[in-house]
């Protein structure tokens, strides 16, 4: 298949997002990674809500050593850095809450009951990859922050896909939105996303998180095969999300629940 021509990519817009309420965004035409320079500007201090992003990155990092790559302009690549006040028991959930706040953006954008989660944090558009997550905790002067890093698939072309297992807006609903608009319609959606799970002073309200991700949860109620951080993997049928996040399959010698890994969701037949 030729593929075709990559479609114009005028740069982001910084006068645009200027003036989000309660965050700073730092634009950069190139960088490593975003969650790097995210990392290095929460050590020196840098405050809850300041947002880095890149027009390319050269070495766009996935979980477990992965790489996260897409052309220049073609996404969106960017790191929030968070500095939650609620108890380190409660971040496995933040993951979880990101991949749930992309994909309200998506619906937002009308791309309706096809956006999907894939636990943890994989945000699917008909069972492809369209955008990817990656918190970091890190430990700073002024106490642990996350680096909430996403990447979301704008005007690829089917071509430039990294992997044949992803896709992008255009791909998906034909159209590629003007990625200002979609920065700044995800950053609040991010930032409401947020501050509705943990309020100022008081106990996050994980149980409507949950239903909310839970509802939009496309590993629910599938067959599917979850590699284990240690190498080995467990096969069976996603019954749930617990309490801390964890995914809880029911296997042939009882349910388990499981806190990372990479899950294979196992079409009917297979
Ligand atoms: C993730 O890892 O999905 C987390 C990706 C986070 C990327 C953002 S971009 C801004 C911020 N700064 C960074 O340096 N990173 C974050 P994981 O679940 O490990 O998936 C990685 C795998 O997804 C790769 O091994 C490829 O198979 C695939 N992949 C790579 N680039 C992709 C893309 N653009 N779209 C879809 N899949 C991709």
């Amino acid at each position: 298949m030729t593929d075709q021509p990559s479609p114009a990519r005028p740069p982001l817009d910084s006068a645009r997002l200027g003036d989000l309420p309660g965050l700073e965004v730092l634009l950069h035409d190139e960088l490593g990674s975003t969650n790097v320079e995210a990392c290095r500007l929460a050590r020196e201090g840098a405050r809850e809500g300041t947002v880095v992003v890149a027009e390319l990155q050269t070495a766009g990092r996935g979980r477990l050593d992965r790489r996260w790559e897409a052309p220049p302009r073609s996404s969106l690549t960017l790191s929030l850095i968070l500095r939650p006040e609620v108890g380190l028991v409660h971040w496995p959930w933040l993951p979880l809450l990101t991949g749930y706040a992309v994909l309200r953006c998506l619906r937002d954008l009308g791309v309706g009951e096809a956006a999907t989660l894939k636990w943890p944090n994989d945000v699917l558009i008909d069972e492809r990859k369209v955008a990817g997550i990656l918190v970091e905790r890190i430990e700073t002067g002024s106490g642990p922050a996350a680096i909430v890093g996403i990447g979301l698939n704008v005007s690829m072309t089917e071509g430039e896909l990294p992997v044949p297992t992803a896709t992008s807006l255009l791909l998906a609903t034909g159209d590629a939105p003007d990625r200002t608009g979609v920065l700044s319609g995800l950053l609040n959606t991010l930032v409401v996303t947020y501050a509705e799970w943990a309020p100022d002073a008081g106990e996050p309200r994980t149980p409507a998180l949950r239903a909310a991700y839970v509802s939009a949860c496309s590993t629910l109620e599938r067959n599917v095969r979850a590699d284990l951080p240690g190498g080995t993997s467990v096969t069976g049928r996603a019954i749930g999300v617990d309490e801390t996040g964890r995914l809880v399959l029911a296997t042939a010698s009882g349910s388990q629940a499981i806190g990372a890994g990479d899950v294979v969701h196992i079409r009917a037949g297979e």
